[in-house]
């Protein structure tokens, strides 16, 4: 595997960064996560525009533009033959000293890893997924915003270890007023009255790429959309429920805290945007090498 670190491309064992870097010592730096299908990178320019945005957010300049950053990524891809993976991108504050003051670190770094990805087992799209609400709060949106893709993510990994505890999957974080905000690495939604609801980004969600995919797909299929303040009693209550991410796609949710959901299978509307959502993503995207795809 080649690793692309602040312009230059390093072996596996060579992709070092130092115990200096202030996003080791204070997870202070931004990231995204990001898939290829097919040949092309999904969605890409949204994800660079979200980081811009994370990294505005935590006044760290970018040593790249945009379009640099684009060629980092088709670069790295291609550098490791990836036609269909998961790109790990992070921007770090840089080496500074060991106070946690960011003016000390003059050289953010640019990391591009492109490799293979670990999904959810198969059946758990099959079948649907089984979830839990967890203790652990997520983030106030005036401490570290949600909408941070930051390197800091105890409070997600928090929450995940509870989820692991209660021996599921995932875990459902509510806002501190006790309203839903979402998982540990994905958006939610639930199916209502034939509504597809999520809940709003200050409700503490982070603004998903593959939330505002599965909204345009569900409007274009002719269904009423809305980002909804969520209970936990709306969630019991829904007729379906899923879980969007990068790396978890769309994921059907069946049970809830001991609940079942609708029928307790997988919705009509979840594998009807599973199917579109699959469509989108093989037939989209920044080619990898530009001869190879052909339009779908
Ligand atoms: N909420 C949180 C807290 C996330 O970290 C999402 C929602 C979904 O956003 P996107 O833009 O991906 O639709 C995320 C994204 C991983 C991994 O390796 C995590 C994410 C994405 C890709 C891989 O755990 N989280």
């Amino acid at each position: 595997m080649k690793v692309f670190i602040d312009g230059k491309f390093y072996s596996e064992q060579d992709a070092k960064i130092s115990v200096f870097d202030h996003g080791l010592l204070y997870g202070d730096g931004v990231f995204e996560g990001i898939r290829a299908y097919n040949g092309r990178v999904f969605k890409l320019r949204e994800h660079l525009e979200r980081l811009f945005d994370c990294a505005k957010a935590i006044a760290l300049e970018i040593p790249m533009s945009l379009e640099e950053l684009t060629r980092a990524v088709v670069e790295t891809c291609r550098e490791n033959e990836i036609t269909d993976g998961y790109v790990r991108l992070l921007v770090t504050r840089g080496i500074g000293t060991l106070g946690l003051n960011p003016n000390r670190c003059k050289n953010p770094s640019v990391v591009v890893i492109a490799g293979r990805i670990q999904l959810y087992p198969p059946e758990l799209y099959e079948h649907g997924m089984e979830i839990v609400t967890v203790a652990t709060t997520r983030n106030h949106h005036n401490a570290v915003n949600p909408a941070i893709k930051s390197l800091n993510y105890l409070n997600n990994v928090l929450a995940k270890i509870e989820a692991n505890v209660a021996g599921v999957e995932e875990a459902i974080m509510l806002n501190a007023q006790g309203y839903v905000a979402e998982c540990t690495g994905d958006n939610i939604f639930i199916v209502r009255r034939g509504v597809l609801h999520t809940p709003p980004l200050h409700a503490g969600a982070l603004y998903g790429i593959t939330r505002g995919v599965v909204m345009d797909l569900a409007r274009e299929a002719g269904v009423t959309v809305s980002e909804s303040t969520l209970t936990r009693f709306d969630l019991y209550v829904a007729e379906e429920c899923f879980l969007t991410g990068t790396g978890a796609e769309i994921v059907p949710v069946v049970k809830i805290d001991g609940r079942k959901i609708g029928s307790g299978t997988p919705g009509a509307l979840t594998r009807d945007l599973v199917a579109k959502y699959r469509e989108l993503t093989h037939g989209s995207g920044e080619p990898i090498r530009p001869g190879d795809v052909q339009d779908a």
